[in-house]
């Protein structure tokens, strides 16, 4: 069962701690996205703002990640500071937690990873950029994030802006079916495509406010199902990457990598990169609005769970 406090496997700042407890709002962030998502040293930047901003909301952060083997939620800021900086810094997902606190490494969590520690802490918000899903030739290559299956059975909000743009959106989307993991845009219909607000793909059902989002958690928490929520919150349209030309950008980064035989988890950090670096920083900037954006609902709607 979930507990705010710490224990001897994971570690939960005071502020965290005491916020949950106090049934007070709290926001789960995940550090992949600065350790492996964004260039230094933007990176140290946006990891900072966000935290401000759910502040500035009234709403506690738990940043979380793997320092020197402790998986801990609500990073200091110098923990956050010095993951920022260190390149050694591994990605860890789920899998690679028992393996991380072993020998003692830094680690940037993954959204499964983040998931998966937040929820022990009893957090039930959590925001981040865009979500792991089905690679492009999964059928051959079997690349499923294990974002998937985590939020298959654990259950937390996960604001984002859709998966990320690299993906097959079509197929993780039936996987999120089969997986039971229910899909709401806020105040959309259309799937948002993380650097574009629509990736061309229908979803089901929009909701209107942070109010509904909180009650279908609610509902779901009633109901003991255990899959996380995915809110799908779209960029806006005036501050997307002009879609024609993402679709270049997204076929020569599919190309470089499979040139340069690129898999497994490097693969993500790997397009990302070729895409910052081909369009010179555009979509860098995209990237952090479609994250400044996930941030401040994953604020609101932590504060409408607390009413
Ligand atoms: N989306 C981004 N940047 C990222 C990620 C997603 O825009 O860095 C990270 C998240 O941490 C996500 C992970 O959980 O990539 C998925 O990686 P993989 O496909 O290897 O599971
Ligand atoms: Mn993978």
């Amino acid at each position: 069962m979930s507990s705010a406090r710490s224990n001897a496997a994971i570690h939960v700042a005071e502020e965290v701690a005491a916020a949950v407890a106090g049934g007070r709002p709290v926001v789960a962030l995940e550090s992949t996205i600065f350790t492996h998502g964004l260039p230094r040293p933007r990176n140290l930047d946006v990891a900072v703002e966000a935290e401000d901003r759910l502040r500035s909301q009234g709403v506690v952060p738990a940043t979380i990640g793997v320092f020197d083997g402790v998986p801990t939620v609500g990073l200091s800021h110098e923990q956050i500071s010095s993951l920022s900086h260190d390149g050694g810094v591994r990605k860890v997902s789920l899998r690679d937690l028992p393996v991380a606190a072993a020998l003692q490494l830094h680690g940037g969590t993954t959204v499964a990873a983040t998931a998966f520690l937040a929820h022990r802490a009893g957090i039930k918000v959590f925001s981040t950029g865009g979500l792991g899903g089905v690679h492009h030739g999964a059928a051959t290559s079997f690349d499923e994030s294990a974002d998937m299956t985590t939020l298959a059975r654990t259950p937390i909000v996960v604001v984002s802006a859709g998966v990320k743009s690299v993906l097959d959106v079509a197929a993780t989307l039936e996987r999120f079916e089969t997986l039971n993991i229910p899909v709401v845009g806020y105040r959309t219909k259309k799937y948002p495509g993380f650097y574009v607000a629509d990736s061309g793909f229908e979803i089901e059902y929009a909701v209107e406010t942070p109010e509904e989002v909180a009650a279908i958690c609610r509902a779901r928490d009633d109901l003991r199902l255990e899959a996380a929520i995915l809110l799908a919150n779209p960029i806006a349209e005036d501050k997307q990457f002009p879609p024609a030309e993402l679709d270049v950008v997204l076929s020569r980064a599919w190309a470089q990598a499979e040139e340069k035989g690129i898999n497994g988890k490097d693969t993500t950090p790997f397009l990302l990169d070729f895409i910052q670096r081909a369009t010179n920083g555009r979509s860098l900037n995209v990237n952090v609005d479609v994250y400044r954006g996930n941030v401040a609902l994953g604020g609101e709607v932590a504060m409408a769970l607390t009413r």
